[in-house]
């Protein structure tokens, strides 16, 4: 049993235990010990076996853990999560994490209206019945609606970052059968969208049969949703589908070409073959005079370049221009990738709400192979993550004055002095011009007043790209995927007075953020306003986002070029003086 799986079942537990009214401690020692073993860098099932070894040795991880571990790696189950899912509804976990309800609320809910899942809880929204319970009203009532359409499009898709786990979990386990030569993920997975409704897989094989018993041995299957000669789906963990074809070699180009969509991509594919005298399917491409002879199966290449056309990637199949693009001369453009990026923009230390300190970030940023960092920690405005103030912000700058003269040991990374200004309810930054004057790059985002009217947020925004300081925004539109709607937020007028401010628009790369989304990002290039590809990280694997923010980048056709960090440290310094 994998670590992620163990750290699933204690994140159950704890989630079951605070609906059953349990204390707090029991609770966050589940949570705790959760959040070692998915941290551990090796297996808790390893550890276990090793007689000179005690998981007990791991910090946070008691007894009581430590025994309920080896019950699971043992027998794969755990007799107290099966007795409190007998005793709970495991649909209270849902409602339980609408935005604004809780465990509290959620067993009121049931306890008074015997709402078991998010269907019953909107009937019961809709027929009024909420706003009769003691503690609930009609404004509670309305915000669990709007709270309930974003979990109920939510729990349909999986986020990149959990399909991706997903799908690595899956691979490990597949590696483990002989009979497969090559697997690959084809879909929306492949294509790189920011959610993904279901997976698709693809195996190469020359005996579907067994790779077919050995998929369905997968651990935390739920049901195996059909099964044919060469193709299977099941349902894992309760909820997402994955769906596997078995290919020979020869098919394998056409069939990877074909699943990994998208749909309208095909479609046009198929125009453009049928045009030409061709048919495209999923085995191989013929010539209309000749059905029955399929060629250039084996690989995407061969499969576009018969069509005339370049290797098109992944990211761009929408069926929107890359087919032209794609046919042209001046062939593809240079889209951003990971490894073009020298910097990273947008960070936290312990002064606020990090963990590590400004020589830990600059240090794994290194190791990452970036040549420098911007230090954006929070203003005061956000007291709750200890915001900055002037004095303790010159103190951290002195800091990193001193750093930059010394470099440490190893790789040097410039550090940039930066801060994440909060732009205040009433308009104004949080920080006065005397102090953001002595920066080398200000962001300013909103974290406050989140619900003011469209014409407020707008005039915030739009104030403080207007401050001749402020160099970008971040996450700009302040939506977080499957879990709070964009601001309100006139984003043509941010994107026009970006252009003429000539500042930058971050692409927030963390997967819940990815704030810009496409249609934004296409629509800051195409008014010339370059983009900063930043992780805000809060810790050092919170650097490990970045691959996330180039995905989405390279969706909308960002070409390396209009990422500032991208850039040598040069001349993003010579833009950032236009002023
Ligand atoms: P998803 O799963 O909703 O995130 O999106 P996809 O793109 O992964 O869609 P899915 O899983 O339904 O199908 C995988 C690919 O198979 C899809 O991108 C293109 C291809 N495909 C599926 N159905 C059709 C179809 O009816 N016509 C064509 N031309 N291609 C299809
Ligand atoms: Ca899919
Ligand atoms: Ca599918
Ligand atoms: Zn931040």
């Amino acid at each position: 049993m994998e670590n992620s799986e163990i750290a699933d079942v204690f994140d159950q537990m704890a989630e079951l235990l605070e609906l059953s009214g349990e204390n707090m401690f029991r609770i966050r020692a589940y949570r705790n010990g959760a959040k070692a073993i998915r941290e551990l860098p090796e297996n808790v099932a390893d550890i276990l076996t090793d007689s000179a070894r005690d998981l007990k040795d791991v910090p946070g991880i008691g007894q009581t853990l430590a025994d309920k571990s080896r019950t699971l790696v043992t027998t794969g189950s755990l007799p107290q999560l099966d007795e409190l899912r007998k005793k709970i509804p495991p649909g209270l976990i849902k409602i339980m994490h609408i935005p604004g309800l809780g465990a509290k609320k959620a067993i009121a809910l049931h306890r008074e209206l015997g709402v078991e899942n998010l269907e019953q809880l909107r009937t019961a929204c809709e027929q009024h019945q909420v706003r009769q319970i003691k503690g609930f009203g009609e404004k509670t009532e309305q915000s669990i609606l709007e709270g309930l359409t974003i979990a109920q499009s939510a729990a349909q898709r999986m986020r990149i970052d959990q399909a991706q786990t997903l799908a690595s979990r899956i691979r490990a386990h597949m590696t483990q059968c002989a009979s497969i030569k090559r697997l690959e993920f084809a879909g929306s997975l492949r294509r790189g969208k920011e959610t993904v409704g279901d997976l698709d897989m693809l195996v190469i094989s020359d005996d579907p049969a067994a790779v077919m018993d050995h998929f369905g041995q997968l651990r935390g299957i739920a049901s195996v949703i059909g099964r044919g000669d060469t193709k299977m789906s099941l349902r894992v963990d309760d909820q997402f589908q994955v769906d596997m074809r078995v290919v020979p070699q020869a098919s394998f180009g056409a069939a990877l070409q074909y699943f990994t969509g998208s749909k309208e991509h095909n479609v046009a594919i198929r125009q453009r073959a049928k045009k030409m005298g061709m048919t495209v399917n999923e085995y191989g491409v013929a010539k209309l005079s000749a059905p029955g002879e399929l060629f250039a199966g084996a690989s995407e290449e061969e499969l576009y370049s018969t069509l005339g056309l370049q290797w098109i990637p992944p990211e761009l199949r929408e069926g929107r221009h890359e087919i032209q693009w794609a046919g042209s001369d001046h062939g593809f453009p240079n889209l951003v990738q990971l490894r073009d990026m020298q910097g990273d923009l947008h960070m936290h230390t312990v002064a606020s709400d990090g963990t590590e300190s400004i020589e830990a970030m600059a240090a794994a940023a290194a190791k990452r192979g970036l040549k420098y960092i911007a230090i954006t920690d929070h203003s005061k405005r956000v007291s709750m993550a200890r915001g900055l103030g002037p004095e303790r912000l010159l103190a951290q700058w002195a800091e990193i004055d001193q750093l930059n003269r010394n470099p440490a040991n190893g790789p040097a990374v410039r550090i940039l002095k930066g801060i994440e200004c909060d732009i205040l309810e009433s308009g104004p930054l949080d920080l006065p011009d005397e102090v953001l004057e002595q920066a080398d790059w200000v962001v300013a985002s909103v974290h406050y007043g989140q619900k003011q009217s469209r014409q407020e947020i707008t005039a915030r925004i739009v104030g403080a790209l207007c401050n001749p300081h402020v160099d970008c925004i971040a996450h700009p539109t302040g939506r977080l995927i499957g879990r709070r709607q964009p601001y309100e937020v006139d984003m043509s007028a941010v994107i026009q007075t970006a252009a003429n401010e000539r500042k930058c628009l971050e692409l927030n790369a963390h997967p819940t953020r990815l704030d810009l989304s496409e249609s934004f990002l296409m629509s800051a290039i195409a008014a010339g306003v370059p983009i900063s590809i930043n992780t805000d990280a809060h810790t050092i694997d919170g650097m490990d986002v970045m691959s996330f923010g180039v995905i989405q980048a390279r969706r909308a056709g960002v070409l390396a070029d209009q990422v500032i960090n991208t850039w040598p440290i040069t001349r993003l310094l010579s833009w950032l003086e236009r002023n």
